[in-house]
Parts: C-alpha cells; sequence; structure tokens
C-alpha cells in the first residue's frame, strides 16, 4: 500500500487552543504526522510519495468559491494588521442572529467557522491544500489500479463543511476526495468514518445525495464535540434519506462495543454495494487518547483493518484525528497492516 505524504504539514502549527478556561498547546500538532510517517517506513508498508498537484478545481466541488476565497487569503489580511498571534474567530452567527456575511477580517471568519479550534496561521491555507491534494493522490492511485492507499492528510478534515471550518478541519480532505471518485467515474462511493467524533462536516456535504453513504462510529455527541450533529436519528434527507448512519457510543467503549458497531456499519456498507471506500482513519478512539474517552486498544486496530478489508472494495484511507502522539503511527498503521493481511489472505 502506497502512503501519500508532504512535509507541507509542517507550515501549519497553531499556536494554542482554549482548555478549561486555559490557553494550551495544541493537541493537532506536526509530530502527529511525523509518527506515522515514521511507523509506515518502519513497517515497510510501503513507498512513501509525495502528492501530484490537481489544482483547486477539485477542491470547488465541496468547497464554496467564496469559502475558498476567505480562506486562502485570511492570513495576509490578518498579517496586514501586526497583530502578534494566530488569527481565531470569536463570534458566531448563533440563534437569534442573522446568517449576514460581513465584510470585516472577523465577522467573516466567525460567519466561516463554527468553533474557535481552527486557528489559521501563516501556512494553515498551503498545508491544508497539500493535505487536499494528498487525498486526491491517493484517489488517482486507486483509479489507476491500486487496491487501497494512505492518503497522510495533515491537518484533518471531516469536521470542515462546504463553507465552515472548525475542530482542527479547514478543508474536508476525505469529502473531495470521495467527490473525485464520483467525478472520474465511480458510481457509488462509502465513507466509513472511524474517528472518535463524529464527521459533521462530511455527513453535511452528502447528507441529501444517493452517491455517497455515510456512516460514523463515534462519542456520543450529548456528551462529546462536536455536539450539535452525529445523533442516530440523522438519516439523511431527499435523495440521501436512508443513506447516512451514525453510531454515537458511551464513554468507556472498549472493542467489544466499538466492534458490534462497525459490524452494523458494515452491513450498512455491504448492502449500499458501493464502488469504492473511503475511510476517515482517526485512532483517537485509543484508550489513552488524551481528548477522548472510548477504550480501544493497539492490537484492536488491527481488527479494525481486518474487517474493513472483509468489504473486498477498494479503500482508500485519510488520516483524520488522533492526538496520543507516541502511539498515534503504531494504531493508524495497525489498521493499514490488518486490512493488508486481510486482503492477501483473501485474495
Ligand atoms: O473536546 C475537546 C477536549 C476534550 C477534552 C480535553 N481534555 C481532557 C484536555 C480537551 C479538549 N475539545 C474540543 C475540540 C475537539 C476537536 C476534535 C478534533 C478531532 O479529533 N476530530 O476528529
Ligand atoms: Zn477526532
Amino acid at each position: 500500500m502506497r502512503t501519500y505524504y508532504s512535509d507541507d504539514h509542517r507550515l501549519h502549527h497553531g499556536r494554542c487552543e482554549l482548555i478549561d478556561g486555559q490557553l494550551m498547546p495544541c493537541f493537532e500538532m506536526p509530530s502527529r504526522a511525523d509518527h506515522v510517517l515514521a511507523r509506515v517506513q518502519a513497517r515497510q508498508l510501503g513507498e512513501v510519495l509525495p502528492p501530484q498537484d490537481f489544482g483547486l478545481a477539485p477542491l470547488q466541488r465541496v468547497h464554496t468559491d467564496d469559502y475558498l476565497t476567505f480562506f486562502r487569503g485570511a492570513w495576509e489580511r490578518w498579517a496586514a494588521t501586526n497583530t502578534d498571534g494566530d488569527l481565531l474567530p470569536y463570534t458566531w452567527p448563533a440563534r437569534t442572529l442573522r446568517q449576514v456575511k460581513p465584510t470585516s477580517l472577523h465577522g467573516e471568519l466567525g460567519y466561516y467557522s463554527f468553533d474557535g479550534g481552527a486557528p489559521i496561521t501563516a501556512g494553515t491555507w498551503q498545508a491544508a491544500y497539500t493535505a487536499a491534494q494528498i487525498a486526491l493522490s491517493g484517489v488517482a492511485d486507486i483509479q489507476s489500479g491500486a487496491y487501497s492507499a494512505f492518503s497522510l492528510c495533515r491537518p484533518p478534515g471531516h469536521h470542515a463543511a462546504g463553507d465552515l471550518m472548525g475542530g482542527y478541519c479547514y478543508l474536508n480532505n476525505a469529502a473531495i476526495a470521495a467527490q473525485a471518485f464520483l467525478d472520474q467515474g465511480r458510481q457509488k462511493v462509502a465513507i466509513l468514518d472511524v474517528d472518535y467524533h463524529h464527521g459533521n462536516g462530511t455527513q453535511s456535504i452528502f447528507y441529501d445525495r444517493n452517491d455517497v453513504l455515510f456512516a460514523s462510529i463515534h462519542g456520543d455527541p450529548t456528551a462529546e464535540f462536536p455536539f450539535f450533529l452525529g445523533y442516530a436519528d440523522e438519516t439523511g434527507e431527499g435523495a440521501g434519506q436512508g443513506l447516512n448512519f451514525n453510531y454515537p457510543l458511551p464513554a468507556g467503549s472498549d472493542w467489544p462495543t466499538w466492534a458490534a458497531a462497525l459490524e452494523q456499519a458494515c452491513d450498512e456498507i455491504d448492502r449500499y454495494a458501493p464502488d469504492v471506500i473511503v475511510v476517515s482513519l482517526g485512532v483517537d478512539t485509543f484508550k489513552e487518547d488524551p481528548i477522548s474517552q472510548f477504550k480501544l486498544d493497539s492490537p484492536d486496530y488491527l481488527l479494525m483493518g481486518e474487517r474493513i478489508a472483509r468489504l473486498g472494495k477498494p479503500t482508500l484511507f485519510v488520516m483524520e484525528g488522533g492526538y496520543a502522539v507516541e502511539e498515534i503511527g503504531i494504531n493508524a498503521v495497525n489498521v493499514l497492516e490488518g486490512f493488508k493481511r486481510a486482503t492477501q489472505e483473501t485474495a
């Protein structure tokens, strides 16, 4: 299995996030990707390749032009104010307020974000743009005949909606990949989101469509970020009715509980019979993850990969969350090795 990776991710390094009333170093930090890359190499998973550049057009298939224009130009506008610090929003158009787009930088930033967890730094656009190209390079690999590929994206993407950033995410790498598969002739794509957090952005992008199934196993949003989406009764709408599957699980869920939800998700994916699968691969389900509450252990990720392989479809893995930095590589690559092993056994 080839891995697509670029050092560009280092260009994004937020200084801090607000936790329990204090400014703390960001959990979403460059060393996350370094550990995953090191493990890919140590385990000789396969070639590590730089991404190709497919330009802006595939990003515009998922994100609005005005959002992309704002995001691309935001840092320059912020730098012109000579303010020291990352660009962070502080006001959002919540209930009782109008959904108007102001013209000031902070007004627009509030309009295009849903939380204060996506700092914009000097290199954030470039890092996020390259991460999207990494996802697209994985698509190209599979379209050229590879059975699987790993897109080592950073920053992650699954919280980003068509015109919203938040939850450490700016561009929805998995959604961009899924849309690219469709645009290149695939008829049906299933996105399986195994990150601890609900992929609210991905869900919203495909909610009313019948060419993408979305299934997500995550911390119960009554208690966990992103709180305002990810409930089991969100089943899709319009043409997408019946193609959105949320499996919220309680804090403390371990592998048997998690695996039972995966079984249900896999049954739905089998029923849908997609041409290709995109896995939003977050490993913040790990028992020692500092911001999450599930109890998966490192060997469980091998089983996860094996079960995904039994779906029997070409599969693109797109990196999402995971903050137990020392173990993130072991856990992510365990999924890939489990997948690879099971694929070879059944081939
Ligand atoms: O949920 C949190 C959070 C929870 C616990 C924390 N501790 C115990 C220090 C700290 C933070 N923060 C909200 C932002 C979470 C963004 C999640 C991004 C992600 O991984 N998405 O998949
Ligand atoms: Zn997560």
